[in-house]
């Protein structure tokens, strides 16, 4: 087999080819990342375009476009394996366990991995405001951020699920050891710290604990040297924000 090829999204910004990738090295496969190329002036296909049919012949474009370079929907990650391409992050995360039963990607005990399954897909499917309003930018910082009501009321559940499960499993991750839905819920941490969310005292030993993963470590160096996207940046100045210098994310 050759090594899997994944496609990703500049690793400064991609939470989601972020959430792929941790499991992966996590469980120590050596993949080959290829960081697409997209001039992305808006985030996913143009919505705002109002003629219907300028609008299926765009997505259209812009979608073959995407699948030249590795794409199945549009999106990325996309993990290409012995030519076939697994795409959805959560996807990639389950052949990832089921390749590699040793890491222990998943709770051993079944009742505590349908729990986990649970909130793993909760994270995939929702918290849309969070998503949103709080664009996944681990390197910025934004001061005096006020999320709205919606996106308060989706902190404070990622709140109470880490609680719960912390407290239950006594940590030092979510369900004991690190698993997929820690991997899941990666970006939402490096969101609350660029928007200012403060965690609860009794949560920040899960915050150190996912930031001293060496599968984070490599993530950070590799992610330091990635493309910038202008759309991204962007977002983060007009909400007053500053991009982190290099010494703040790599300190010596
Ligand atoms: N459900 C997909 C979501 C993938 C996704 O939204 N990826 C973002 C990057 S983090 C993307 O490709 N965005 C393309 C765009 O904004 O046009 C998954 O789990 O892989």
């Amino acid at each position: 087999m050759d090594a899997p090829r994944l496609c990703v999204i500049s690793l400064r910004y991609s939470s989601w080819s972020l959430r792929a990738l941790l499991p992966l090295w996590h469980a120590g496969v050596e993949v080959e990342i290829d960081t697409v190329d997209l001039e992305l002036s808006h985030q996913g296909l143009p919505e705002t375009i109002a003629d219907h049919d300028t609008y299926v012949h765009q997505a259209q474009a812009e979608l073959r476009k995407r699948r030249t370079l590795g794409s199945v929907t549009g999106c990325f990650p996309v993990l290409w394996v012995d030519g076939t391409p697994i795409h959805e992050a959560l996807a990639i995360c389950e052949w990832t366990a089921e390749r590699h039963p040793e890491a222990r990607l998943w709770p051993d005990e079944p009742m505590e991995r349908a729990r986990a399954r649970a909130l793993s897909l909760e994270m995939a499917s929702g918290f849309r405001n969070l998503r949103t309003h709080m664009s996944c930018h681990p390197f910025a910082r934004v001061p005096g951020f006020r999320p709205d009501g919606p996106t308060r009321v989706e902190i404070m559940r990622v709140l109470e699920i880490w609680r719960d499960a912390y407290q239950a499993s006594g940590g030092p991750f979510l369900f004991g050891h690190f698993g997929i839905v820690d991997a899941m819920f990666f970006p939402v941490l490096t969101r609350f710290e660029t928007y200012g969310v403060e965690l609860p005292a009794t949560l920040q030993p899960y915050a150190d604990a996912l930031h001293a993963l060496p599968a984070v470590a490599r993530w950070r160096s590799l992610a330091a040297e990635e493309p910038h996207l202008p759309v991204y940046d962007d977002y983060i100045r007009q909400l007053g924000g500053r991009l982190l210098e290099r010494h703040e994310i790599l300190p010596a």
